[in-house]
């Protein structure tokens, strides 16, 4: 039997980034307009709010170049017990794989302390910081950014798009199959893929 490779993302996926942000936004702009979690389009949220007004585009990323905005993220619905599960899963091997912010004072140090506080010290050997994902094989990324590349034009993992604020007004491409939440069927997915 072959070995599964699952690669999980975590901003997005097992963190609520999108949700931590809106928080820490409003706390720190009282004043300022800000995008409801309903009105998120797109993947990068300083795109959305440098529409909205330019001068948003920097406030918002002032939000998650602070200290303690990685590791005061919530986990996601169901996320920490659904990789400790597939982590558990004869054949299986789980990485987290995540790309940390390029303002590296807080971020890499927090991701991994974040690891450590929802899925235990042992599970820092699974983490993988890149900024290219295509450059990783595994068999599956579960990941909540739509278009995900790098230098590799064909990489060894299937995406699953897992769906976010921002991705779920998007057209369901043939293609691309979708985890709606940490409740859908993610062992069926899984189970696809063995051989
Ligand atoms: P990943 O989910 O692993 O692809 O990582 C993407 C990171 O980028 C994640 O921490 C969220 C963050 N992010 C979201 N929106 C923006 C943005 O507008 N600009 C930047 N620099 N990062 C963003």
């Amino acid at each position: 039997m072959l070995r599964l490779r699952v690669l999980v993302d975590m901003d997005g996926v097992l963190a609520d980034f999108e949700g931590g942000f809106l928080n820490k936004y409003r706390a720190r702009y009282p004043e300022e307009p800000y995008i409801a979690l309903e009105d998120r389009r797109g993947f990068w949220v300083s795109a959305q709010y440098g529409q909205l007004r330019s001068d948003l585009c920097a406030k918002a990323i002032s939000i998650w170049e602070s200290k303690d905005f990685f590791i005061d993220l919530e986990p996601l619905p169901g996320g920490v017990e659904a990789v400790k599960e597939m982590a558990k899963m004869d054949d299986t091997d789980v990485f987290i794989c995540t790309s940390p912010i390029k303002n590296y004072r807080h971020c890499p140090h927090e991701k991994y302390a974040w690891v450590e506080k929802h899925l235990g010290y042992d599970f820092l050997e699974q983490v993988i910081l890149t900024r290219d994902k295509t450059l990783v094989t595994g068999d599956l990324l579960i990941d909540d950014k739509p278009d995900i590349l790098g230098v590799e034009p064909k990489p060894t993992w299937e995406h699953i798009l897992f769906t976010a604020c921002h991705n779920k007004h998007l057209p369901v491409s043939s293609s691309q199959r979708r985890l709606l939440s940490w409740s859908d069927d993610w062992r069926a997915i899984l189970d696809s893929k063995r051989q």
